[in-house]
């Protein structure tokens, strides 16, 4: 095992990962920038290096000073969380050029599953379900027109290099299908430096449903069973839980099979999670895959009792995963409330500045993942997510309850945050009867906006 690792993040994650480290008697350096100073994370660090001005793209995006606080302080390893440059193969291949460990999986397996028309083809091997369109690239508009004749409008178009929700299109008709292969094309090439883009058939209302998986470098892939996201704003998830609420148990668990088969298929090291949509016949398509340890982790650790960091870190250090698939299996219900600093009577305006109350929740299945304290200044710079709820009970209706009297219990002040709106979601007749699509939550909000 590590002796000492390197945290390349900030905030809830980096206080994550230092607790599970901790636990593991792994000592934690913690990179940060200017802006973040002052993070209360830093103080549970047992090194820190200021590697820059508050810009992400000066500080916790410099792979190169990364690097050089891993060589100055003496770890072995580097973690990425999510976000920032967790999902980077070139960094992920300069951190193991300079001799540090990854905390994820190679860059190889990276790559392969990053780009969404590799992944989508692995995943056709591996016998994971896929929406029906095009294999490669399109190269010539009829290969685009030919197919959405074969699977039938809507279609949509998406970037290969694409991502949560960045450079799609959907078609309704033949010219809006040329419109849309030459836009997508230009946005990925001008997003990403690169313009593949493939089209595949377009499914109007569907639940945001994910496996999590784990794998190592002795061949084993497991999964932690699946999460549900479905209650999302503009791809942004407001609340995930698991198990997903109202699908059939052989379904599920078919879907999470052919999800690790995937993982395994692509010799994969670490934290994945396969994401996928399901339509109202719970019939599941894989959208992507994503290679990092997820915001929403933490409902999946609840239900398996799986530490998932703890299982990224041992597999990084070379060791088999702790778990066999045979010894996990779901206890009871979890659900996560992002908490963010934002004002959704403004339009979700981020909240930048001083927190002067912060009475935390606590009780029996209570979690709460985050830096935030009183006293603590948000800086403008970063992502407003300033914590996470994350509730445990023996069903959906306790867990439900559970976090209704968190939610109530949880003052913050004066910044505005996203507490009351999860309170009134706890109450929402779709949220209750898991009743939902993933354009719930904006169609809900656009009436209470029409209605004052
Ligand atoms: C889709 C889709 C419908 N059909 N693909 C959006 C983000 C990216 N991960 C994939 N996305 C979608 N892909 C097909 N074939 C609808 C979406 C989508 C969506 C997916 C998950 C969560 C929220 C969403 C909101 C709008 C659209």
């Amino acid at each position: 095992m590590f002796s000492r690792i390197l945290i390349a993040n900030r905030g809830e994650i980096a206080l994550r990962i230092i607790r599970a480290a901790r636990v593991m008697g792994v000592e934690s350096v913690c990179v940060y920038s200017k802006a973040d100073a002052d993070g209360p994370w830093l103080q549970h660090a047992d090194e820190t290096v200021c590697i820059g001005e508050p810009p992400a793209a000066e500080s916790y995006l410099r792979s190169d000073r990364i690097i050089s606080a891993a060589e100055v302080t003496g770890a072995e390893a580097i973690h990425p969380g999510y976000g920032f440059l967790a999902e980077n193969a070139n960094f992920a291949e300069a951190c193991l050029d300079s001799g540090f460990a990854f905390i994820g999986p190679s860059p190889k397996a990276m790559a392969l599953l990053g780009d969404k028309v590799s992944c989508k083809n692995l995943a056709r091997k591996a016998g994971t379900p896929i929406f029906p369109g095009t294999e490669d690239a399109i190269e010539e508009i009829d290969e685009a027109l030919e197919m959405a004749q074969l699977i039938g409008y809507p279609v949509i178009v998406k970037a290969a290099a694409g991502g949560g929700g960045r450079g799609m299109r959907i078609a309704r008709n033949d010219d809006e299908l040329r419109a849309g292969v030459e836009s997508a094309q230009q946005e990925a090439e001008a997003a990403f430096g690169d313009g593949r883009v493939y089209v595949e058939k377009f499914l109007e209302h569907a639940r945001h449903f994910e496996i999590q998986c784990i794998g190592d470098d002795h061949g084993n892939a497991v999964h932690l069973f699946e999460r549900d996201c479905t209650t999302q704003r503009r791809h942004q998830k407001l609340i995930e839980e698991a198990p997903a609420p109202n699908v059939d148990p052989e379904k599920r668990d078919e879907v999470a099979r052919t999800a690790a088969a995937l993982i395994r298929e692509a010799n994969y090291s670490g934290a994945a999670t396969v994401e996928f949509l399901m339509d109202g016949d719970q019939n599941f398509f894989m959208l992507e895959v994503n290679t990092r340890v997820q915001v929403e982790h933490p409902v999946s650790e609840l239900i398996s009792g799986v530490d998932i960091v703890g299982e990224q870190i041992r597999v990084a250090a070379g060791e088999p995963l702790s778990i066999k698939q045979e010894d996990i299996s779901v206890n009871g219900h979890a659900i996560e409330c992002r908490i963010n600093a934002e004002d959704p009577d403004r339009g979700f305006m981020p909240q930048a500045g001083l927190i002067e109350t912060w009475c935390p929740p606590g009780g029996l299945g209570v979690r709460l993942d985050s830096h935030a304290t009183a006293g603590y200044r948000i800086p403008p710079n970063y992502d407003s997510m300033i914590g996470k709820l994350i509730v445990h009970g023996p069903d959906r209706e306790t867990a439900i309850a559970r976090m209704r009297v968190a939610l109530d219990e949880f003052k913050v002040g004066p910044i505005k945050t996203t507490i009351p709106l999860h309170r009134r979601l706890m109450d929402h007749p779709s949220f209750n009867t898991a009743d939902f699509d993933i354009h719930y939550v904006e169609r809900w909000l656009e009436e209470a906006e029409a209605s004052g």
